[in-house]
């Protein structure tokens, strides 16, 4: 691992660090039972901000092997939530820039193929990307054509060449990339490839949480090693230029990810107004400058004392407590927190690749939903907080027998 004080992005030196949240294990590193007793590596997971291109990001650099291994646990395809709100996404596409049999739509990250579907149902050619070789085969398997392989211009040139097995020369009427701008390490790299694919006139559209929302709702947990950055519209106006494309507009999310934006780029300059008006925004709440995120590390441990306090009273008071989602955003929680097999019993996660593994770190079993609803616990802590309304709806049993929730972000909260 290195960690380094040069902006990642534009190469600046004299990154200003705002949060250190000490020495964690890899977020998505679930532990096999056999493993318990094994060396479990930590890694350093400090963040700062770069007064140059203001794109915010980790110090540290863990392999990207060591990261995405083979049995990478993470598909898109668990939450209703984000099925629903990729299928609107496609289906805006197909109509607005009206894809049909000669188009092609490629997406980087496209794991297990949760958003090409509904092209794929629409009768438009796709090419999903991505490195993890399960959810590219459940991919291909549900008649998603995929590749896996880590996306950036050497990628790009051989797909436009047609050197790349026998798929031919092709260009992209429409690249997307969701929740994968924050995993590159080399991002300029990636947005150059971007660009090498697209076919003029064609459109990008990006998306990855709001950096903005992470600081303002203490959305902490979102941190963690797979994240190299946490990404704003002024940091995507650099990001874009330098590879010879323009952000032409954004749209934002509140719901999703605890608030996500979706940028459009294009090889066409111009703006509109919602993107001015973002960009206007980002200047005057200060998120090009350093103060922003000056007391972020006070706000995180405050969070941090109250949760431990919560969770401790409770389990004086004989309560038992289990958290929902084997997030990787979990992890974060659960580490930095300190929160053992002591005060929360178990994990439980509807991806069943998770199921009958640990939480890395703190170890706690990981179990199907029902475990809820069979041991009611008096408590549960909602880890992936970004989907807490349709957890809430979906354990309607688990609430009415009694059990009640806690929401940790932005600040814990017991829900009845
Ligand atoms: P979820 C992921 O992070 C992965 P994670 C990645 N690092 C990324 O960038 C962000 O998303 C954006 C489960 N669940 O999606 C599924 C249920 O069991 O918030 C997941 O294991 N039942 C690429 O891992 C977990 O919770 C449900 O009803 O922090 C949620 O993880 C729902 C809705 C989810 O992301």
């Amino acid at each position: 691992m290195k960690a380094t004080m040069e902006c990642r992005i534009c190469g600046a030196e004299g990154v200003a660090p705002f949060l250190d949240l000490g020495k964690t294990p890899l977020s998505d590193g679930l532990v096999r039972p056999e493993n318990l007793d094994g060396p479990e590596p930590r890694y350093a997971l400090e963040v700062a901000f770069c007064p140059s291109c203001k794109v915010t990001h980790i110090l540290e650099d863990v392999a990207q092997e060591i990261l995405f291994p083979d049995d990478y646990p993470y598909f898109s395809s668990f939450s209703d939530h984000l099925l629903a709100h990729s299928r609107r996404h496609a289906l805006g596409l197909i109509e607005a820039r009206g894809l049909g049999a000669d188009s092609l739509v490629v997406e980087l990250a496209s794991n297990d193929g949760y958003l090409l579907r509904n092209f794929v149902e629409a009768g438009v050619p796709v090419l999903g990307i991505d490195p993890a070789p399960m959810q590219v085969k459940t991919a291909n398997d549900a008649g998603v054509r995929s590749i896996c392989e880590f996306f950036g211009t050497e990628l790009a040139d051989r797909l436009v060449a047609g050197t790349y097995d026998d798929l031919g020369p092709l260009q992209a009427d429409v690249i997307i990339a969701n929740n994968v701008c924050a995993h590159v390490p080399d991002l300029n790299g990636f947005v150059a490839g971007m660009k090498a694919l697209l076919k003029p006139g064609g459109t990008i559209t990006i998306e990855n949480p709001y950096v903005r929302d992470l600081i303002e709702h203490c959305e902490f947990d979102t941190i963690y090693h797979e994240h190299l950055y946490y990404h704003s519209c002024t940091g995507w106006v650099g990001l874009a230029e330098r590879a010879g494309l323009a952000l032409n507009h954004v749209e934002y999310f509140p719901e999703l990810h605890g608030g996500t934006l979706r940028w459009h780029l294009s090889h066409e300059a111009g703006r509109s107004p919602e993107l001015e008006r973002y960009l206007a925004d980002e200047a005057e709440v200060g998120l090009t400058r350093f103060d922003f995120y000056a007391d972020f590390a006070g706000r995180v441990e405050a969070l941090k004392t109250d949760l431990l306090g919560l969770l401790r009273s409770l389990r004086a008071e004989g309560r038992t407590i289990a958290a929902y989602g084997a997030a990787a955003k979990g992890s974060t929680m659960l580490n930095y927190v300190g929160i053992g097999t002591d005060l929360v019993d178990f994990v439980v996660d509807r991806n069943t690749h998770k199921q009958g593994l640990h939480m890395p770190g703190t170890h706690q079993p990981i179990l199907g939903v029902e475990a809820l609803t069979e041991r009611q616990p008096d408590y549960t802590l909602i880890l992936a907080w970004n989907f807490k309304d349709e957890i809430m709806a979906q354990q309607a049993a688990y609430r009415e027998a009694g059990g009640r929730f806690i929401v940790p972000v932005p600040s814990p909260e017991v829900v009845a």
